[in-house]
């Protein structure tokens, strides 16, 4: 289809469509390969630099952003991690992962990693980024030259930009998964039927480490993401309104399933977040589509119960640009044809751990003996099973991934 004609017009190798930490990410490496790109974003520059949501970076993340000049106040300003605790039945029992990996978790909020990158980008590297775009559509994704047009939100113009390869970083409910035909490929979606309500809360955390509290009344989280800000989670019926849920209620839930002799007590704040998630997870296969390279959450959503979404749109990130980079100065389209296949290698192993843990973390509370009795044998496992705890904490960290 011959797209609509706008009235300006401009040709890059890549337009990145979403500044999420994987546009950002992908964006700032072929700026620094001086690989020309623009980055399309609808949101502006301060909300998406305050958005809350991830806070645990794994290391090898970590690292792989180092080498590429990108995690300078990351290093400086998370806190690392390397052990968790679960309580259940009164008890507490660490998990010492770090030390059976030598791998932790960097505890630094999205916002704050996102915030880092488009000033890399824009402000350092002067990458070309657009805020508060409207009304993108792709065009020419099966030929040579695609395009995307977009809306200008200062003069209302409609602009053009064409382009070898589109970069889709536009998170779950963008437009560039939709843009590829439905019997092009497969969505494989897994529905755990359970909400959680995630909860910010003003308040500095009640421990050193992230708490998962299994409890017959359901499951619940204590995860740091700053010294003055906790997230929490409780699990509650797929669909809840939060409003079921005043201050009050969460705290003296919190305190019912995280509550364990010795344990701290919570400290309290004010709840500046709570909302509720649908616990839900997908897959597209493949990733890519003609000249379309999805990326990030646009391609994979896992639902956040081991943190594993932005690790995820971080390493397909690194893995796309070193495939453009190929192609633009070497003409080595290797990368680019292997990309999906060694992202989604990835992606599945995070999906099917995630899916193991919720079983874990929510069996007791499913009101089925059988899965509770299970769920107590894979705790039972993990703490008890030396060779079991090692690929447990593998998994939880994200080392060895079979290739
Ligand atoms: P993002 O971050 O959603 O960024 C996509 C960007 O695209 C923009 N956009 C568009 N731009 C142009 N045109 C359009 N048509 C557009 N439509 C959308 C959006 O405004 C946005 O700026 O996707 P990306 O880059 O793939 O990153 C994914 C991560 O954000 C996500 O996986 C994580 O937040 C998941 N997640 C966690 N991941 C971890 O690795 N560790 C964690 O601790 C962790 N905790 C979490 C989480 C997700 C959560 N929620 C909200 C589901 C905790 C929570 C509560």
């Amino acid at each position: 289809m011959i797209p609509p004609s706008p009235t300006s017009v401009q040709s890059v190798p890549v337009v990145i469509i979403g500044a999420g930490p994987a546009g950002l990410t992908l964006g700032n490496i072929l700026r620094a390969a001086s690989v020309d790109c623009v980055v399309l974003e609808t949101e502006s520059r301060e909300f998406i630099e305050q958005r809350p949501r991830a806070g645990f970076i794994e290391e090898w993340a970590v690292r792989a952003l180092q080498e590429r000049g990108l995690a300078e106040r990351l290093v400086q300003r998370a806190q690392a991690q390397g052990e968790c605790e679960f309580r259940v039945d009164g008890e507490r029992h660490r998990f010492r992962y770090a030390e059976l990996t030598g791998d932790r978790h960097f505890v630094y909020p999205q916002p704050l990693l996102v915030t880092d990158l488009v000033r890399e980008y824009a402000d350092v590297r002067g990458g070309d980024i657009r805020f508060g775009v409207r009304d993108v559509a792709l065009h020419g994704l099966d030929g040579d030259r695609p395009s995307v047009l977009y809306t200008d939100p200062e003069t209302g113009e409609r602009r053009r930009v064409d382009c070898e390869f589109v970069a889709g970083c536009d998170g779950a409910r963008g437009v560039t998964r939709t843009s590829v035909p439905q019997e092009h490929g497969s969505l494989a979606r897994y529905d755990y039927g359970v909400g959680w309500l995630a909860l910010l809360a003003e308040a500095p955390p009640s421990s050193d480490c992230v708490v998962f509290g299994i409890h017959p009344n359901g499951f619940a989280a204590h995860m740091a993401r700053s010294p003055e800000v906790t997230r929490y989670y409780l699990e509650v019926r797929p669909g809840e309104d939060p409003e079921n849920w005043p201050d009050a209620r969460v705290w003296s839930e919190l305190r019912t399933r995280l509550s364990v002799a010795g344990a701290p007590a919570l400290t309290e704040g004010r709840l500046i977040e709570k909302r509720v998630l649908d616990m839900h997870s997908y897959v597209v296969e493949p990733m890519t589509y003609g000249r379309l390279f999805l990326a990030g959450d646009a391609a994979h959503l896992v639902a956040p119960i081991a943190a594993k979404g932005m690790n995820l749109a971080l390493h397909d990130a690194l893995l796309l640009a070193d495939a453009f980079v190929a192609h633009c100065t070497a003409g080595d389209d290797s990368g680019l044809n292997a990309y999906s296949g060694a992202s989604l290698r990835r992606v599945w192993e995070y999906q099917e751990f995630s899916q193991w843990l919720a079983e874990l973390l929510h069996g007791p509370s499913s009101g089925d003996a059988y899965r509770a009795g299970s769920a107590g044998a894979r705790l039972r496992r993990i703490l008890g099973s030396p060779a079991a705890a090692t690929t447990f904490a593998n998994s939880y960290i994200g080392k060895g991934v079979a290739r």
